[in-house]
């Protein structure tokens, strides 16, 4: 078996994916406890033997991040209708939670994590479940990482890594548990790597890599399922 690609902008992939992943977690852990799922692993695998768990911990969790939708639909927060209610989660005497309501009915969550005032987390509801999640990872106004649920579970995610507006982070869920990651890591704009997880979301099983972004795979470990044909979208 080949050794698995251990550079990733010039990082080791444990550091890279370290860095991502704790840029994430804290979001991904905040959006799938509103969908009523577990957090996604705190992966302390990085230790474990298997050489896969370079990407392991990774990836990124959960979440996703997109570009595309700088949508700002909070704008309607003035609406005449709506009303909003703040909360102090981490009691520290400043308000970091804001439930919007249109009448009795929830039509999202915002927070501000870090306490800078900015909500940078948005959760849109529709008939009681989350449709949607947006976070503004770099704080320039602008969401760079989706969730979108299907029937109130994760269902697929997009983000934007490196903030140059377009999307090069994909995730598929199978009942809510991610099952697929697929990456273009080198900003092209074509995917170039795509991590496989087990069952439970949490290890990845395989993946395969175009490592010279040739289009063409170059590295292939584990067992990559036969009928993949899912791509980003
Ligand atoms: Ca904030
Ligand atoms: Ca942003
Ligand atoms: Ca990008
Ligand atoms: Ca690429």
């Amino acid at each position: 078996m080949a050794e698995p690609d251990r550079t990733f902008h010039g990082k080791s992939y444990l550091s890279a994916w370290v860095s991502i992943r704790s840029g994430l977690e804290p979001e991904t852990s905040a959006l799938l406890a509103e969908s009523g799922l577990p957090p996604a692993t705190r992966s302390s695998s990085a230790m474990a033997p298997s050489r896969f768990l370079y990407f392991s911990p990774l990836f990124f969790l959960s979440v996703s991040l997109v570009p595309l939708i700088a949508s700002s639909s909070r704008a309607f927060a003035a609406d005449a209708q709506t009303r909003e209610e703040a909360k102090d989660t981490n009691k520290d005497g400043k308000p970091d939670e804001w439930r919007i309501y249109d009448g009795e009915k929830l039509l999202r969550i915002e927070r501000d994590r870090d306490g800078d005032g900015r909500r940078e987390v948005v959760i849109y509801f529709k008939d009681g479940k989350p449709e949607r999640a947006e976070i503004d990872r770099n704080n320039d106004g602008k969401p760079d990482m989706i969730l979108f649920y299907k029937e109130g579970k994760p269902d697929r995610q997009q983000g934007d890594l490196n903030f140059d507006g377009k999307p090069d982070y994909w995730a598929f869920y199978k009942n809510g548990i991610k099952d697929l990651v697929i990456m273009d890591k080198n900003h092209d704009g074509k995917p170039d790597a795509w991590f496989y997880y087990k069952e439970g979301g949490q290890k990845i099983s395989a993946g395969v890599i175009d490592e010279n972004f040739d289009g063409k795979p170059d590295r292939t470990v584990g067992e990559v399922p036969k009928e993949e044909t899912r791509q980003p979208w």
